[in-house]
């Protein structure tokens, strides 16, 4: 997979991509992500990409010209599945996008600033929206690296044990089971019993169960849309 990630902040988003999973999955030729600074498609030799709002109103907007040639580059070199552009004014990222998108060759993330961009360039390049919940960032920059981790993670070898996505929360919209490890006793705290006991269908069932009160209690309105 190659992502291509088009920012006015480059040396924002780029920590995440250096450390762990991510990292790994980079230097295992898993993924590929470039980053373009979109000041060097700017208007001028000042790095004009933003201007004032038609209309009046406070908010700097991101122009149509900078974003239009270095999308149009990209797209002179390779076929997109996606040109994602993260704004709060979207759908919210949940598992089931990050699985879809996991499984894409190439996709574009757009990340806004200030006010947003020019609508003619949601209208024109953007064929899906994503907002990573209901608040608002500074930036779509931590929301790209969001959605990248999330992604990543789900494409085939990046985790080293292959079970290990498919019992994450979310992945059967339910949240996870609780997990302990070592003492099985610390300062009179205890571990559950069933899971010291080698019984595994036992363990299996133990954990879902646990798996749905958690849901029940926190997020009950995860549990409608799951086959318990
Ligand atoms: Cl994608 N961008 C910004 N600026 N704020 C957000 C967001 C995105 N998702 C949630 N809040």
């Amino acid at each position: 997979m190659r992502i291509d990630i088009i920012t006015v902040s480059p040396d924002l988003i780029k920590s995440p991509f250096e450390h762990s999973i991510i990292k790994r999955a980079i230097n295992k030729s898993l993924v590929e992500v470039h980053f373009h600074d979109l000041r060097k498609y700017a208007l001028n030799k000042y790095g004009k990409i933003d201007d004032y709002q038609f209309g009046g109103g406070a908010g700097m907007v991101l122009m149509i010209e900078p974003i239009d040639k270095c999308i149009s580059q990209l797209f002179l070199e390779r076929e997109y599945d996606e040109v994602i552009y993260m704004t709060p004014d979207a759908i919210t990222l949940n598992q089931k996008t990050a699985n879809i998108l996991s499984s894409a060759k190439n996709i574009i993330i757009l990340t806004g600033h200030y006010k947003g961009v020019d609508q003619r360039v949601r209208d024109k390049f953007i064929t899906k929206e994503i907002s990573i919940g209901d608040y608002v960032l500074s930036g779509g920059e931590l929301a790209a690296a969001v959605l990248c981790d999330a992604v990543i993670r789900l494409i085939p070898d990046v985790l080293g044990d292959e079970t290990s996505a498919l019992t994450d929360s979310f992945q059967d919209d339910l949240l996870a089971p609780p997990v302990y490890t070592r003492p099985a006793v610390y300062k009179g705290l205890k571990v559950p019993e069933v899971l010291l006991s080698g019984n595994f269908p036992k363990i299996e069932q133990w954990r879902h169960d646990e798996a749905v009160k958690r849901t029940q209690n926190i997020r009950p309105d995860l549990l409608n849309k799951s086959n318990t």
